[in-house]
């Protein structure tokens, strides 16, 4: 599944470039046969020249998915199954069940009155809201209400459940997790909470009264958590948002108009392994490719449009959701000539910048368009 590169050459001075020999061969196995082995027979794999992705790109279309999504509800119940959950397996992550590199998605479903228990992980999740009315989330006894696009944190250690209220709908939202990085880290710790819920401790939607101010914060009370106290981002306020920013700017030629969901108390991600944006495509808008370290899950908010990843086109509307593998050329376009496309966007964006693992490159030629293959 590993996508090989132009570039990958072995018979260049300073790589590994050993020649098998009956002498060699017996001396790996020696050394294999004490845990240990010989550096050059795996030096070229475990250090590539750059990059390289086990996840392949994919789209799930929400046409294909939502059906088998809805008839989990007759075939389990929420305390059957902890969380009522079709994931997303990427093909060449099936081993550790991710998404795309270290990210974990999911699409989880609920019907009007019911609850999941609640539990807290070391692992940090958002869900982004699908459909349905009435969903919400209670974290760390904040209760949040949500809707369409709404968008809402369950940062690492916070007690959280979701539920659906009776008035509602069936909902459905997308759960996003780094359980393969903070398994990958061999840090995970799981509990359930004692009494399977918790109390609503505060207001209902208090954190938005407090911290969902634009350029202002609660005076006196210091924030020092890893992760922002603004634990619900409203689709009304983000689409506002990037529409007054549209009126000011170009935007990047490689994302168009695009906003990062940021903690308010630092102006950093929203939590520290995973960050977030809504990015908006104008109307015939088409960027440039490029391309960066970090792994990337888009889902499509709004309109329609495509993107073409390593020369690949994937075609997407409203609720399609898609990956870019890290270091995968990139470029998006709105298939729209009258009305924008708006693309959610989870990743490991915070974990690249703050260990120094980011970079990024231009699609030089072509006008910035890959070649499809
Ligand atoms: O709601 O915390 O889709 O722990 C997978 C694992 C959701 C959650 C998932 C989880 C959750």
């Amino acid at each position: 599944m590993a996508r090989k590169h132009e570039n990958y050459r072995e018979d260049v001075p300073g790589r590994a470039n050993v020649a098998d020999t009956p002498e060699r061969l017996a001396y790996y196995d020696e050394l294999d046969g004490l845990d240990a082995g010989a550096l050059w027979t795996v030096a070229n794999r475990i250090e590539p020249w750059e990059p390289v992705s086990q996840s392949v790109p994919v789209v799930w279309r929400y046409r294909d998915l939502r059906d088998h999504v809805l008839r989990s509800l007759d075939l389990v119940t929420p305390e059957e199954a902890g969380r009522r959950v079709v994931y997303l397996n990427n093909p060449g992550r099936t081993d550790v069940a991710a998404a795309v590199g270290w990210i974990y998605a999911g699409l989880q479903v609920m019907n009007p009155g019911e609850a999941a228990s609640a539990h807290r992980h070391s692992a940090s999740a958002i869900r982004f809201i699908m459909e349905g009315e009435g969903a919400y989330t209670v974290v760390d006894g904040h209760k949040m209400t949500l809707g369409r696009n709404d968008f809402v944190l369950t940062p690492n250690g916070t007690w959280h459940e979701h539920g659906v209220e009776a008035w509602g709908s069936p909902c459905i939202w997308q759960d996003g997790l780094d359980i393969p990085f903070v398994n990958a880290m061999e840090a995970n710790f799981y509990e359930v909470h004692p009494d399977l819920a918790q109390a609503v401790a505060y207001e209902v939607d208090d954190v938005t009264g407090a911290w969902g101010n634009p350029g202002l914060t609660p005076g006196g009370g210091a924030w020092t958590k890893g992760y922002s106290p603004l634990f619900k981002y409203e689709w009304r306020r983000t689409y506002e948002a990037l529409r007054n920013y549209a009126e000011c700017t170009d935007g990047s030629p490689h994302d168009g108009v695009l906003m990062e969901y940021v903690n308010p108390a630092t102006n950093g991600p929203v939590m520290q392994t995973m960050g977030a944006s809504m990015q908006l495509l104008r109307p015939g808008e088409r960027t440039q490719a490029h391309r960066h370290t970090g792994s990337f899950l888009y889902q499509c908010a709004k309109g329609s449009g495509h993107s073409v990843i390593d020369g690949r086109r994937f075609d997407w509307s409203e609720r399609d959701i898609f990956c870019v593998p890290s270091w995968a050329w990139h470029e998006h376009a709105n298939a729209s000539d009258t009305d924008d496309a708006c693309l959610f966007c989870l990743s490991d964006l915070p974990v690249m910048r703050t260990l120094g693992l980011y970079r990024e490159q231009a699609f030089g030629d072509n006008d910035g368009r890959q070649p499809l293959v």
